[in-house]
């Protein structure tokens, strides 16, 4: 496979995301004339920090994406990569970008962060079965050197996924408590990232977020998160997809990554084309 060509890093060194001025206080959505959403919904969203369920795919398309990722995984781990590896991949394979870019998941987001909405993350986060990786509570804000805080995930399922296979959690509401504290995982954590929020029990009790495939939940770059070990015999993936309000500012070479897919295109994000690559 050809590498992407980018100019950027996808994990940033807490040192250098400390050295960057940001505003990581939740911008609650203001939008009068929603196209797809209900004004509930949105009220919703600035409420809980979370929406679910989408669906965005029926079983079919869904069954068809699940192939295609069994696929593509296949690639991967014949190169030695692990189940987690498949980062910012709308950069190199043009079925990523289709989904990443797919209009009824543009509709939803814009009504949340306005008419200007630039596409710019695409992570498979794969549990295989037994695999002893879980994603300790952390907010994505903490990892990403963008500001203001303005971003929401779509968390596509592309394996049904429940609390029997490790589903998301989140603690509603916390994406308004501002940047928590957090601190470096200790090795014993297994956790596929690098961050660990202490002590969320005091922000309330989790939501386990279960989809079937082809439904999408989406959250608030604030909302506290993570998942357990999937100790079941089944799969559980589910592609990220990160959209930004075009006003947001990126730095250490992230607007690299855009793709603007609402609204005219800002001068400081890139706006990439599909790649000819599955
Ligand atoms: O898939 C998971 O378990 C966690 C995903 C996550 O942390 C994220 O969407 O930022």
């Amino acid at each position: 496979m050809n590498a992407a060509p980018t100019a950027f890093r996808a994990v940033l060194g807490q040192d250098e995301l400390s050295n960057i001025p940001r505003d990581l206080s939740f911008h609650p959505s203001v939008n009068e004339q929603p196209k797809v959403l209900t004004p509930e919904q949105i009220a919703r969203f600035n409420r809980d920090g979370y929406l679910k369920p989408f669906r965005f795919f029926s079983p079919e398309e869904a069954a068809d994406i699940r192939c295609y990722f069994d696929q593509l995984l296949a690639r991967y781990a014949a190169e030695g990569k692990d189940s987690y590896s498949i980062s910012s991949a709308h950069l190199r394979h043009g079925r990523v970008w289709d989904i990443l870019t797919n209009p009824r998941i543009v509709a939803v987001v814009s009504d949340l962060l306005g008419a200007g909405v630039i596409a710019w993350g695409s992570h498979f986060f794969c549990k295989m079965p037994g695999d002893g990786k879980a994603v300790s509570w952390h907010q994505d804000a903490s990892y990403w050197p963008l500001s203001p805080s303005k971003a929401v995930t779509v968390w596509l399922a592309i394996d049904d996924a429940d609390r029997g296979n490790a589903c998301m959690r989140v603690i509603p509401g916390t994406h308004v408590l501002g940047h928590l504290t957090w601190q470096l995982s200790e090795q014993d954590e297994s956790n596929v990232l690098n961050l660990t929020v202490p002590g969320v029990e005091k922000y309330g009790d989790p939501v386990y977020v279960e989809l079937k495939a082809g439904e999408a939940s989406l959250h608030s770059d604030l909302l506290l998160h993570g998942s357990e070990m999937n100790t079941s015999s089944r799969r559980r993936c589910g592609l990220t997809l990160r959209y930004t309000a075009s006003d947001v500012t990126a730095h250490l070479g992230w607007a690299d990554k855009g793709v603007v897919v609402a609204g005219p295109p800002p001068a400081h994000w890139a706006n990439r084309p599909r790649p000819t690559e599955e």
